[in-house]
């Protein structure tokens, strides 16, 4: 059975590097691991092209300046997907360090740690301090968010902010927003940014030239990938409308720990791989999470974004680098890649006030109880979650794997709930008088 599954990945995953193009057609480069892309905005016309080596090197010259994004460092992971993930990290660091160009600032889209916790933060900041870019500029993850609401990711990386820790700023003729799209997630929506935040991006970029290029930042994708999964944000078609004036938009997001891009009009997306684990592509797995690849091929499948930006030709080159590029891609050979999601226990007895957490869903999703019983959500996943009452009645901490939430059910009705981390994930509890 999981010989079935595997074969489908690698079924997904050669279909992918085949013809780089998904099933709607929709997205124009798809990059799975170990390539890269260099973009080339000439006269408005987008130009695509996979890149070989020493690409880079040649789109960084003539960069009026470049910066790199990375992403999802997921501090304080330690799960079989990558057990150190702090030392990917600081390979990533010693990547940027050795670029031929010096990159003039990084940009961390979000997840810097796993379970927002200050060691956690602290060990990011220590490998972030020994980066040659002395600036880093940030956007919260999900994973930043549990426990405090974000407080403490505000404290930190969100001085001089608006509301959840949005911003702006100006480099060498280029503006950078950096929205948020982790915080007050619906029962069964997606990212969203919210109206404050809406007003506010209006207001931000009301009055600038429409020549200004422009680049978004958030950790959620602000285009829809797979809805499925979460994949996409709520209210993202509203924040594009502000920007469809505009020259040249670059829109750079995490989230997904892979690299996907999308061109519409003068608007680029593309998602950054991340530096601690790869994720399957949408639709290629039962569900999102860390996935195991071989030990040796876990450099390949995480990386940086290497911006490069001629501010002149309004030209622009995005090339994402695997942390190990030493050889050929990893390509779906059979002896390939191993969903750690897939490892969980099958169907079993259990009792009806039990809720198993697994592949990023309640199971069962619905149950009926009599009043007063106590049910049990404990957590498969090598991923937290969080148990929460859409109507605010109960409310889990971050749940790591194997921990537990219980929760008594005193009154009659109807408790529909979901992990305010993966909205999508939804379940319910039918009290019986
Ligand atoms: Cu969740």
């Amino acid at each position: 059975m999981a010989n079935k599954k595997q074969d489908l990945i690698d079924q997904r995953l050669q279909d992918l590097n085949n013809d780089g193009v998904d099933r709607r057609g929709f997205l124009k480069c798809m990059a799975w691991a170990g390539t890269g892309l260099v973009w080339t905005l000439s006269g408005g016309v987008p130009v695509s092209r996979a890149f070989a080596q020493g690409a880079g090197e040649h789109a960084a010259k003539g960069a009026d300046f470049t910066f790199v994004q990375i992403s999802d460092s997921h501090i304080g992971f330690s799960k079989p997907a990558n057990p150190d993930v702090t030392a990917t990290l600081q390979t990533a660091i010693n990547k940027i360090n050795t670029m031929p160009h010096k990159p003039d600032f990084l940009i961390h889209t979000g997840d810097l740690s796993q379970l927002s916790k200050p060691t956690e933060f602290d060990t990011l900041d220590q490998v972030l301090r020994g980066a040659s870019p002395k600036q880093t500029y940030f956007v919260p993850g999900e994973h930043d968010m549990l426990t405090d609401n974000g407080e403490q990711y505000l404290q930190r990386y969100g001085k001089g902010t608006k509301g959840a820790g949005w911003y702006s700023f100006d480099h060498k003729g280029v503006h950078f927003v950096g929205l948020v799209n982790v915080v007050n997630l619906k029962a069964g929506g997606l990212g969203s940014l919210g109206h404050e935040q809406l007003e506010w991006l209006e207001d931000d970029l009301k009055g600038r030239s429409a020549s200004t290029p422009i680049v978004l930042f958030a950790h959620i994708p602000l285009w829809t990938i797979y809805p499925d999964w979460g994949w996409g944000t709520d209210d993202s078609e509203q924040a594009l409308s502000y920007v469809k004036r505009f020259g040249s938009v670059t829109v750079l997001n995490g989230h997904i720990h892979q690299v996907m891009q999308k061109i519409e009009g003068k608007v680029s997306f593309h998602t950054a791989m991340s530096t601690a684990f790869p994720q399957p592509a949408p639709g290629s797995a039962p569900s999102a999470g860390p996935m195991k690849v071989p030990a040796d091929q876990l450099q390949r499948v995480l990386g940086i974004t290497d911006v490069n930006y001629l501010v002149s030709g309004s030209s622009l080159a995005i090339i994402d680098s695997p942390l190990d590029s030493s050889s050929s891609p990893m390509s779906g050979n059979g002896g390939g890649t191993d969903m750690a999601a897939m490892a969980s226990g099958g169907a079993s007895t259990d009792s009806a006030t039990e809720v198993k957490i697994d592949n990023f869903a309640f199971t069962p999703g619905a149950i009926s109880i009599k009043r007063g019983t106590q049910v049990t959500w404990i957590n498969h996943d090598d991923i937290p979650h969080t148990v929460d009452s859409a109507q605010g009645k109960f409310k889990s901490a971050a749940l790591d794997t194997d921990q537990k939430f219980e929760f008594r059910f005193a009154e009659p009705g109807e408790y529909p709930y979901y992990c305010r981390m993966h909205p999508k994930m939804t379940g319910n509890i039918i009290v019986q008088s």
